[in-house]
């Protein structure tokens, strides 16, 4: 029995079900609400001890970590295999789950923060109270996002810092530009687990006005895989989550 726990808008949830829709496995959907911080309620944190979606509990074991949940469905489900056979395309692949945690992710949340989810965050202080609000961020178990957090919450994000974490993911799209190159897909011939990862930061990026920098008249190999791989029946699946409350995604 699988279980994903994830959230319908969640970048790293999506990483996840597009690898279960890839594998075709029947899987069974919790959906936890971050609009009300339902991530951080203790009952969730006892699976995912940071507080973060998603998680995959496999007949009672749970695994974290999108990059880690990607890999095990590959392990245990390895029909089509996500992963190049290949050792040196392998190491690419594992390159760019890298990149999409450590670089993407964590740069495409800046460029978020501001325009998203200050706005969750002042909608939910709206519903409950600014106390209510802070007393949550406060107490959520990831020590490192409880002090950024709190500070981006206080302050804001400066102008400078995003505009260098968009510097950051426009390096990281001549990256995958010049990847590219050898093949249709990131590591080369084999469609991956690369591919799945950095997907779902690519398409925030276009979604939060940065779409230029992925048309074809500046990037056209990384504009054909854009298209191809928003194609997919499986990740057109995985888009199509839509929030259980509105019905929409
Ligand atoms: N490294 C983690 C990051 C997970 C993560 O940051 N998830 C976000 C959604 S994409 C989250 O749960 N945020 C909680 C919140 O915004 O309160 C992973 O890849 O699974």
């Amino acid at each position: 029995m699988l279980t994903l726990y994830h959230w319908w808008g969640s970048t790293c949830s999506r990483k996840a079900r597009m690898t279960l829709h890839e594998k075709g496995v029947e899987w069974e959907s919790r959906h936890v609400d971050l609009h009300e911080f339902e991530n951080w309620e203790p009952w969730y944190v006892r699976i995912h001890p940071k507080g973060v979606v998603p998680a995959l509990d496999h007949d009672g074991r749970i695994v974290i970590e999108s990059n880690a949940i990607l890999e095990y469905l590959d392990d245990v489900y390895p029909d089509p295999p996500l992963r190049p056979a290949d050792p040196w395309e392998r190491a690419v692949m594992r390159v760019w789950l890298d990149k999409s945690e450590h670089t993407l992710h964590r740069n495409m949340h800046l460029i978020s923060h501001n325009r998203v989810h200050a706005h969750r965050w002042q909608e939910y202080a709206a519903r409950h109270s600014e106390a209510e609000l802070m007393r949550k961020v406060a107490a959520q178990p990831d020590l490192q996002r409880r002090r950024d957090e709190i500070g981006h919450a206080e302050h804001g994000i400066p102008d400078e810092a995003v505009a260098f974490a968009v510097d950051r993911i426009v390096d990281e799209l001549d990256d995958m530009e010049r990847d590219l190159e050898r093949g249709p897909w990131l590591t080369g011939e084999t469609f991956s687990l690369a591919d799945i990862a950095v997907l779902p930061f690519v398409e925030r990026f276009i979604a939060n006005g940065f779409g230029e920098h992925v048309e074809s008249a500046a990037r056209p190999r990384l504009a054909d895989w854009f298209a191809r791989i928003m194609a997919r029946p499986a990740v057109e699946k995985a888009y199509a989550f839509a929030d259980p409350e509105t019905e929409s995604c």
